[in-house]
C-alpha cells in the first residue's frame, strides 16, 4: 500500500554523520516528518533548513516519533546516547555497524526497555543513499513485525533485504560481505604492486583486472553448491593439486617484481594444508573448513 503525503510515517533519526545525513535527506525528500538529533548540534543546522525538526535532547527526539532510527558510530555510542532515554512503545531500528553479538545484546537491551528492535547493516556508502540505480541496500534482521510495518519507510533511503528473526544476522551478512570485499582488495593491491615498477599504465590495467574479478566472482555459486552438498569435488574445473602446484610461480613472480608475498602467502598455506589433508581432486572450497575453529 502506498502512503499519501499526509500519512507518511514520522521518523526520528539519531546521528547525523555522513551516513545519517544522507539517510535524513531521503526521508525529507519523500515527505516524512523527520525529527533529528546529533550529539554535536551544529551538524543538524543544514537539515533544519531543509525541513527537519532538529532537537537538542535525545529524549525529546525519541519522544517525537514511534519509529526511531539510529545511525551512530558504533555500539558503544548507541548505548551511551540512549542510556537514560524512555524507549517504551518505540520501534528502534539500529543501522549502526556492530558485531552480530552486539546486535543480539542490543535487541535484548531494547526489549527490557519496552521497545521493539530491528537491526540493520548498510551495504552502501553515503553517495549511494537515495540513488536506487546505485544498488545500495540494507540488510535487516530481528522483529519481522517491525520490518513489515515499516517496510515502505525503510525502503526510502535504499533497498531492503530482510534476513530473518535472528537479530544478529543482518550484522553477520554485512560483515561477511565486507570481509569478502577486503579479501578482494587484498588481491587487487597485490596485482597493482606487481605491475607498479613496470611500464604498464595502471589505468589501462584496471579494466582487465575488474573484468577478470567479475568473471571469477561467478565461482561463489559453485562454492556455495559444494558447501551445501558437502562434496567439494562436484563440478571442479581447476583442481586443488593443479592450483597448489602453481603457487611457486606466483611467489617467484612477486619476488622478482620486488613485491612482498604477505597478502598471498597465508591463503597459499591454507591451500597446501587442505591438499595434504584431503587430496587434490577438490576445489578450493575445503579452505572454508580449515578456517572453522
Ligand atoms: N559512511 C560509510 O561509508 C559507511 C557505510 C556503511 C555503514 N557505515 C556505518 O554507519 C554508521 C554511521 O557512519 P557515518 O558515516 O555516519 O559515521 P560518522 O560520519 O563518523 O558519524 C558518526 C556519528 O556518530 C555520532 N557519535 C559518535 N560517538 C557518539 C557518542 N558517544 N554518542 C552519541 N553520538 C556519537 C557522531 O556524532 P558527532 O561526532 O557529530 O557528535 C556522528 O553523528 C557507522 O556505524 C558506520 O560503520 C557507514
Amino acid at each position: 500500500m502506498t502512503q499519501n503525503s499526509a500519512e507518511k510515517t514520522p521518523v526520528t533519526l539519531l546521528g547525523l554523520g555522513a551516513m545519517g545525513t544522507a539517510l535524513a535527506r531521503t526521508w525529507l525528500a519523500a515527505g516524512h516528518p523527520l525529527t533529528v538529533w546529533n550529539r554535536t548540534p551544529g551538524r543538524a543546522a543544514g537539515l533544519a533548513g531543509e525541513g527537519a525538526k532538529a532537537v537538542g535532547g535525545v529524549a525529546e527526539a525519541v519522544a517525537a516519533s514511534g519509529l526511531v532510527v539510529v545511525c551512530l558510530l558504533d555500539d558503544a555510542s548507541v548505548g551511551e546516547a540512549l542510556a537514560d532515554v524512555d524507549l517504551a512503545g518505540k520501534d528502534l531500528v539500529n543501522l549502526t555497524t556492530t558485531t552480530p553479538a552486539q546486535a543480539r545484546d542490543r535487541a535484548a537491551w531494547a526489549r527490557e526497555r519496552g521497545a521493539r528492535y530491528l537491526d540493520g547493516g548498510i551495504m552502501a556508502v553515503p553517495p549511494m543513499i537515495g540513488v536506487p540505480e546505485a544498488g545500495g541496500y540494507v540488510f535487516y534482521s530481528g522483529a519481522e513485525a517491525v520490518f513489515e510495518q515499516h517496510r515502505e519507510t525503510l525502503a526510502v533511503p535504499a533497498g531492503t533485504t530482510y534476513v530473518g528473526e535472528d537479530t544478529g544476522h543482518a550484522a553477520l551478512h554485512d560483515v561477511a560481505l565486507l570481509s569478502a570485499m577486503y579479501g578482494m582488495f587484498a588481491g587487487v593491491h597485490h596485482a597493482f604492486a606487481l605491475i607498479r615498477k613496470e611500464d604498464i599504465d595502471p589505468v589501462a590495467f584496471a579494466p582487465l583486472l575488474a573484468d577478470w574479478l567479475a568473471a571469477m566472482a561467478q565461482g561463489v555459486h559453485l562454492t556455495a553448491g559444494q558447501l551445501r552438498s558437502g562434496d567439494y569435488t562436484q563440478g571442479v574445473v581447476s583442481n586443488l593439486a593443479m592450483q597448489v602446484a602453481g603457487t611457486p610461480t606466483f611467489l617467484s613472480t612477486a619476488e622478482q617484481q620486488g613485491v612482498s608475498p604477505e597478502l598471498l602467502r597465508p591463503y597459499f598455506d591454507l591451500m597446501a594444508r587442505r591438499l595434504a589433508e584431503a587430496g587434490g581432486e577438490e576445489d578450493l572450497t575445503g579452505v572454508v573448513d580449515l578456517l572453522l575453529r
